[in-house]
């Protein structure tokens, strides 16, 4: 451990922000996923939204810094949402955000929001409606809105007059809302339609997000991005002009792979909680919803939700580690080796025992992977979970 009066100052700072950093979990990533060519069963996976609040109530009792779990509808459609809450809370979570889903019915096959039809568009408005219930019913402030329209050839459709009925439609969502309530309003740059996306990129979220309002805030999911995009300007941008609402954490090698966090890029993952902390973002008030959006498709789910908090922890860890006087002096004095010197040094610090030592300065375990597989609880949910139909995207 350093002697040096300001590493142990910015050491004991490091632990206090991490100690306050909260993870959402999303509630599909305990069910089974795939890809179009397979979606693989797994022994003791949740068969209905209580299991899969339990299961993510897991992760937060052997990480501690996951207190939530955003639900997806219809995937998580229960007749008491009243009571799903007060399982949560029985089993020592919340429930965030409330997903809306327009990219499973078969009459958005050429748009929902975006769709000619006023009759199309006026019942995906209602699906937000309903959401908007659901968020009443469960204490939730975030609606989260992730727009699958798009084309597929050109001249299929025209781009101006689908972002006119886009904009007049999240208006009438956005009505809806109550004053605590966020839109928080998500980009993807391809998939499922392959010419346009009517809502591609991070400029074309925030232009909708600035002409509804105050409330409405821009998502960044780290897996819809073109490859090789600079992602951590895009959440300097945001942050600058306060329209970062949330992020979906993921990572990927070619695609959309919603693999583990930081498990495709670790570098880029402490770039972008690097520009969080510099823009001292990581407050619990700072009105930016970390959540995680991934499916586990080969591994087993719990275990891999485990360890994605801990990616995040630990490149939350090495940008807090940033010796930020350092690095402006060498970025104001043109100093390039410098700056980007100090960038590195944190990058390249093992965060792991100081993580350990916030763990078990709470009263939980230093590693909380092993620890979770020391516990059984895969094998008993294994074993317990028998029949009954396993939860999924249900395509
Ligand atoms: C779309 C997306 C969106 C969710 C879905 C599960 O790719 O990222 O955030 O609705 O995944
Ligand atoms: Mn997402």
């Amino acid at each position: 451990m350093t002697t040096d009066p300001s590493a142990q100052d910015l050491r004991a700072r490091a632990l206090a922000a991490l100690a306050e950093q909260t993870i959402e979990l999303p509630s599909w990533a305990f069910g089974n996923a795939g890809t179009r060519f397979k979606v693989f069963s797994t022994p003791g996976v949740p068969r209905d939204p209580f299991e899969k609040i339990s299961d993510a109530a897991q992760v937060h009792r052997h990480t501690g810094v996951a207190p939530r779990v955003s639900l997806h509808i219809p995937w998580d459609l229960v007749d008491d949402f009243g009571k799903l809450a007060e399982h949560a809370t029985d089993e020592g979570v919340s429930i965030g955000a409330i997903n809306s889903n327009l990219f499973q019915a078969d009459e958005y096959k050429l748009g929902s929001l975006t769709h000619a039809d006023p009759a199309v568009r006026a019942k995906a408005v209602a699906h937000h409606v309903q959401c908007i219930d659901v968020m009443r019913a469960t204490g939730s402030t975030d609606l989260k809105i992730w727009l699958p329209d798009g084309t597929n050839y050109p001249g299929q459709d025209d781009i101006t007059d689908r972002q006119e009925r886009l904009a007049e439609s999240l208006q009438q969502i956005y009505a809806e809302l109550d004053p605590e309530h966020r839109l928080i309003l998500e980009y993807k740059f391809y998939e499922p339609y392959f010419y346009t996306m009517d809502i591609p990129d991070w400029g074309t979220s925030l232009l909708h997000c600035l002409a509804l309002g105050e409330q409405a805030k821009v998502v960044l999911d780290t897996g819809h991005h073109a490859p090789n995009t600079n992602i951590e300007f895009i959440v300097a941008q945001l942050l600058r002009v306060g329209r970062l609402g949330a992020f979906d954490f993921n990572s990927r090698f070619y695609g959309d792979d919603d693999l583990i966090v930081g498990a495709a890029d670790p570098f880029q993952l402490f770039r972008i909680m690097n520009e969080i902390v510099r823009a001292d973002a990581l407050r619990p008030d700072s009105g930016v919803n970390f959540m995680l959006d991934q499916c586990h498709n080969i591994e087993p789910k719990i275990p891999g939700q485990i360890r994605s908090v801990m990616n995040v922890q630990e490149a939350t860890a090495k940008a807090l580690l940033v010796d930020r006087e350092a690095l402006r002096t060498a970025q104001r004095s043109g100093d390039v080796l410098g700056a980007n010197g100090a960038l590195m040094d944190a990058y390249n610090t093992d965060v792991r025992p100081l993580l350990a030592e916030l763990r078990e300065s709470q009263g939980l375990p230093a590693d909380p992977y092993a620890a979770y597989a020391r516990s059984g609880h895969q094998e008993q949910i294994a074993t317990e979970r028998v029949g009954g139909q396993q939860a999924s995207w249900g395509a």
